[in-house]
């Protein structure tokens, strides 16, 4: 299955995909991680990236286009990936449909995974990732509300989106998401 997660920064949608990955065994992609991993690395797209990321902004989508291309040609992904945290704007949308379509694949579902704002602060807080400073978590939600949620509506327009609540446990909302794979499935069939 190809799932994507959709969610405000810190809303958790990491740490259900490290959950995911063993349930139904493809690879987690998650864009923020890649990127995080080129600036590390200081490859030219992580040099490219870094100044987007630290002011909390989105980086260009042709970078992050360029970084899921290559990976989703790899063979573990034929059967199917995780995508946490891409597409992140109508047009990263459009480019994977696309990209998909050209490989005779499609998205099977989308679980957009919702959490307050005040309980997003506190996450962030008790995490401490170098972009989670609360002047740029705050312009990363801003970025999430006007580039990022207008995608729930075009994934719903399509018939491909289920809503999880993200407040409780880990493993009570791995429960909820489970249950939106389930209708992806019957979806299929
Ligand atoms: P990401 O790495 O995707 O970061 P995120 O949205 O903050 O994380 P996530 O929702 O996965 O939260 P997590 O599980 O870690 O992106 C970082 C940056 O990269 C972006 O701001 C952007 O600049 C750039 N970027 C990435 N993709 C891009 C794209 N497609 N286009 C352009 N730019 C892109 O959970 C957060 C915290 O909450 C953790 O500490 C966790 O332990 C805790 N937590 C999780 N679940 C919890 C629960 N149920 N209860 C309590 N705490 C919980």
């Amino acid at each position: 299955m190809r799932i994507i997660l959709i969610g405000p920064p810190g809303a958790g949608k990491g740490t259900q995909c490290q959950r995911l990955v063993n349930f139904l065994q493809v690879p987690h992609l998650s864009t923020g991680e890649m990127l995080r991993d080129a600036i590390k690395k200081k490859t030219a797209e992580g040099k490219e990236a870094s100044s987007f990321m630290e002011n909390g902004q989105l980086v260009p989508d042709q970078l992050v286009l360029g970084l899921v291309t290559r990976r989703l040609k790899d063979q573990d992904c034929r059967k199917g990936c995780l995508l946490d945290g891409f597409p992140r704007t109508i047009n990263q949308a459009e480019m994977l449909d696309d990209l998909l379509e050209r490989q005779a694949m499609s998205v099977d579902g989308v679980i957009e995974l919702s959490v307050p704002q005040e309980e997003l602060v506190r996450r962030m807080l008790a995490r401490k990732r170098e972009d989670d400073s609360p002047e740029v978590f705050a312009q990363r939600i801003e970025s999430f509300k006007r580039q990022t949620a207008p995608l729930l509506e075009y994934y719903e327009l399509k018939g491909k989106l289920e809503h999880v609540d993200g407040l409780g446990s880990a493993d009570d909302i791995f429960d909820r998401v489970r249950q939106a794979i389930r209708a992806f499935r019957r979806a299929k069939r």
